[in-house]
């Protein structure tokens, strides 16, 4: 068994539940272009099927809105409306907006006091990423990663195993060497695509995915006097996610 050298961690969902964010820029965008759309969490459920702004977008005009009159260049009307949208969602995450997911930065930390590596590998933007990690982790945060893998730096984006592999392949690292932290479906076909064990925390979008082959299940990250609730797996006498924990399941 290879040693744990890094410890790479999906953004949306994982970190944060940006994912509520992501709906307001969405919406607030919409607006902004008078389109009449207005996305209720329950169709983003279904729309988060898809991984990508832009993808997502082009996915809800042809299955939800058929009567939506199309600009000449569809791809560049939906590529400005998702600039717009990035702009409004950095300005979201600077004022703070969304919150990290309890345990993340404790983890982070003890991860780091260890010598851990770290990798971020997400389907949304660096931009977006260092609005996150800069308002809700710390002014420094994004010098932590030694690695921001990200959709558009590769062919495919989740559930394709792309941005794991360029994760590795930047790291120099095997996946035997690496354990990945996500919430979705997507996220771990894609971690497990590039053959790393993958850690999973669930949120209000994510809890009935498949995560078959998970090392382990959880309804959060958890924290010492939060503790997390075990949907699949073992985690021994562990109540929140610590880097003891880590190394035991890398291990498993
Ligand atoms: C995240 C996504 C992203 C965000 C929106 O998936 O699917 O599309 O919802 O980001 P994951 P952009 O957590 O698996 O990386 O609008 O910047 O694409
Ligand atoms: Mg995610």
């Amino acid at each position: 068994m290879k040693e744990l050298k890094a410890l790479l961690f999906d953004v949306d969902g994982t970190l944060a539940d940006a994912e509520d964010g992501h709906l307001v820029a969405f919406n607030h965008t919409f607006a902004e272009y008078g389109l009449g759309w207005n996305w209720s969490e329950e169709l983003y459920d279904e729309l988060l099927s898809v991984t990508g702004g832009r993808e997502r977008i082009k996915f809800y005009i042809d299955q939800y809105n058929p009567v939506f009159e199309e600009p000449d260049d569809l791809d560049a009307f939906i590529a400005q409306m998702h600039k717009d949208k990035t702009n409004y969602f950095i300005q979201l995450m600077t004022e703070g907006g969304i919150p990290l997911r309890p345990g993340v930065k404790r983890l982070i930390n003890e991860a780091r006091e260890q010598g851990m590596r770290l990798a971020i590998t997400t389907t949304t933007s660096p931009a977006n990423v260092e609005a996150l990690l800069v308002s809700a982790m710390d002014p420094n945060a994004m010098s932590w990663f030694e690695v921001i893998a990200a959709g558009d730096m590769v062919k495919a984006k989740k559930p394709a195993p792309d941005v794991y592999l360029y994760a590795l392949k930047k790291l120099g690292l095997s996946a035997a060497e690496c354990i990945a932290l996500e919430d979705s479906e997507n996220g771990i076909r894609s971690s497990q695509g590039a053959g790393i064990k993958t850690i999973i925390a669930t949120n209000k979008y994510t809890r009935g995915h498949n995560f078959t082959g998970a090392a382990i299940v959880l309804d959060q990250w958890g924290e010492p006097d939060q503790p997390f609730t075990v949907l699949s797996g073992d985690a021994g006498s562990s109540t929140c996610l610590d880097m003891a924990l880590v190394k035991r399941l890398h291990a498993s």
